[in-house]
Parts: C-alpha cells; structure tokens; sequence
C-alpha cells in the first residue's frame, strides 16, 4: 500500500515537473544561427547570440562555413533547413545575390530569417527587390569605408597614392566598405586611387596582392583593409617590406592582430564593429517577433568604434575590441 503511494507521488511529481517543462519548451522559438566564416567577427557575434539564447532561456544550433561563399553556405543552409525543428534562422548571407534561392527555401520551409552583418538584394527589406527577411541587422558600410579614407587623407596631409584589398565582388559589406572609400577619396583632390585588389577573403592571397601593388607603385602611401583577413595580408605585406610608417594601413575589424599592428605602428586606425549587439539583436527580434510584435524594425545600424593609437587603451573603446577565447 505504501509502496503503491510512492510510486503514485513520483508518478505525479514527475508528471508536475515535466509538464511546466513541455509548455515551456513549446512557448519557446528554436534558434539557428549560420555566419558567414569562421573568423573573430563571427565569434564574437555568437557569443552576442549565446548571451541573448541564455537570458531568453532559448535553444541555438550553430554551424559554421569553414571558408566564404555560396558554395560553401547552402549546403550547411539546406541542412539546417531539412532538421525541420529551426524557426529562426539568424544568417550572413556570403553573397547578396546567390543566396536569395537558397534562404527563399527556407521562408517556404517556414522558417524566419534575420540577416545580420551582410544583406539580401539591396538591403531594403521594405521596398526593394527582396523583402521577405524581417530585419536586416548591420553597420554602415559605406560610411565605414568613408571613415576610412577621410581617416588616411588626414594622416597623408591630402596628398597621395591609396589602394584597396577588397575581398570578393557580391558581398554586401565589403563592397559597400570599397565604395565608401572610393568617396571619400574622391573629396581630396591630392589623393589617387591606383587599384582593389581581390583576395578572396584569404589573408595569403592579401599579402601576395598587397606585396605586388608595393612594387608597383613605390610611392604608394595607404592601404584600406577592409575586412579581417584583407586588413591583416595588407599589415603582413608592409611588415616584410619594412615599410611600417611609411605605408599607413587602415584596418576594418577590431582583432588582435590589427590591435597590435596598431601598437607596433604597422596600422593607423582599427575599425571595430559591433557584432556582440548584432548577434544580441537578432535573436531579441526574434523572440519579439514569435510573441507577435509588429514593430520589430527592418533595418538597424549598430555603430563603430574607430579605435587609434591614442584611446586604444581607454575602456570605452576597448570593450569592442574582438575578444574570443
Ligand atoms: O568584416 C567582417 C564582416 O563584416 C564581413 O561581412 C566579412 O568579413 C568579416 O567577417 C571579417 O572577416
């Protein structure tokens, strides 16, 4: 008999704390979250999506493309797709173009897409030719390619040479980065534009192209790199050429590498994004937007901070310096 009533307790306490549970797992979006490449940009992203999946009490699975590109991306996109338990889909799409059909697939698998960092079409999710992602989180990027050049005509007095390490042509972010800074250069009379050069999002080929471009044209006085793996070719380059000082290098994107190129007098000015906010950002939108909030908005700018010699070491700005463990 006192047997039967303990088996009949456990039974219910069981039946107590699994229910709350069910319900509460049912009330709750599943998170996926596929960047564009394995890189600091991206870890400090997810450890952006991580904290904002903790506080919201969510589930994230994450995959990362080990190299940049559509090829690469979609199939990782088909598979999170076909898990079929993905209601969010948190992505940086690799190429503006490309990846509209294969994150078309997953709207019409009826998941919810957020593109953070990179966009779809134009990056008008409201009027222009793709519209069906909700949010569109990211940094300025032709402005950030502005800064970038209004920032190396300072430091060359008006005057000189300029050239771009780009990384590949259909990538919303870093084509908006070369643009930007074409611009601005064209503000300063004195500046010339003499090349951008394609890397491919490969730091090697960076430092190939950028050592090349040095010999070319020995007067060259600046150098835009406008994403991690340009920008640390770009420093590489001039580093063994010995050039350090005399050929200004600006950095997109705050890691360490550019960090300490900056300390070592090898870089003029770091470019931090913020991509902790953007990876927080994109899964609060999410869960606003699965509890039924109108407002979430389709377009948010997360800032910079434009980090140089003399406040690299203030706290305020150091915070967005790319920490990954
Ligand atoms: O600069 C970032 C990102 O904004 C861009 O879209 C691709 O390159 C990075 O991930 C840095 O490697």
């Amino acid at each position: 008999m006192t047997r039967k009533f303990v088996l009949v307790l456990l039974v219910m306490l069981a039946a107590l704390s699994i229910l709350p549970a069910v319900s509460a797992q049912e009330d709750k979006p599943k998170i996926g979250f596929l960047p564009g490449v394995v890189d600091p940009f991206y870890q400090v992203m997810e450890i952006g999506v991580n904290r904002a999946v903790a506080d919201f009490g969510l589930e994230v699975v994450t995959q990362y493309p080990q190299s940049w590109g559509p090829t690469v991306q979609t199939p990782i996109l088909d598979a999170l797709v076909a898990r079929g338990d993905i209601d969010y889909l948190i992505t940086a799409p690799t190429d503006k173009e490309q990846m509209i059909a294969p994150l078309q697939a997953a709207i019409d698998a009826g998941i919810k897409v957020i593109t953070v960092d990179t966009f779809l079409g134009d990056g008008n999710y409201v009027d222009g030719p793709v519209t069906f992602p909700l949010s569109y989180i990211g940094s300025d990027n032709v402005e950030g390619g502005r800064i970038a050049a209004r920032a190396l005509a300072e430091v060359l007095g008006g005057q000189g040479q300029v050239y771009i390490q780009n990384t590949n042509v259909g990538v919303s972010t870093t084509e908006q980065r070369g643009q930007g800074f074409k611009e601005g250069i064209l503000e300063f009379p004195g500046m010339e534009l003499v090349g951008e050069d394609y890397n491919l999002d490969d730091a090697n080929t960076s430092a190939e192209q950028t050592n090349a471009k040095l010999q070319a044209f020995p007067e060259l006085a600046g150098i835009f790199g406008v994403n991690v793996f340009s920008a640390t070719g770009a420093g590489n380059a001039v580093k063994a050429a010995g050039l350090e000082g005399k050929v200004q290098v600006i950095a997109f994107d705050a890691t360490q590498d550019a960090i300490q190129n900056l300390r070592d007098g090898v870089v003029t000015l770091v470019i931090a994004q913020k991509p902790f906010d953007m990876g927080y950002m994109a899964v609060a939108f999410a869960m606003a937007d699965y509890h039924g909030v109108t407002s979430v908005p389709k377009h948010v700018t997360t800032g910079y901070a434009v980090i140089d010699i003399n406040n690299v070491d203030d706290p305020a700005v150091a915070r967005f310096i790319y920490q990954v463990p």
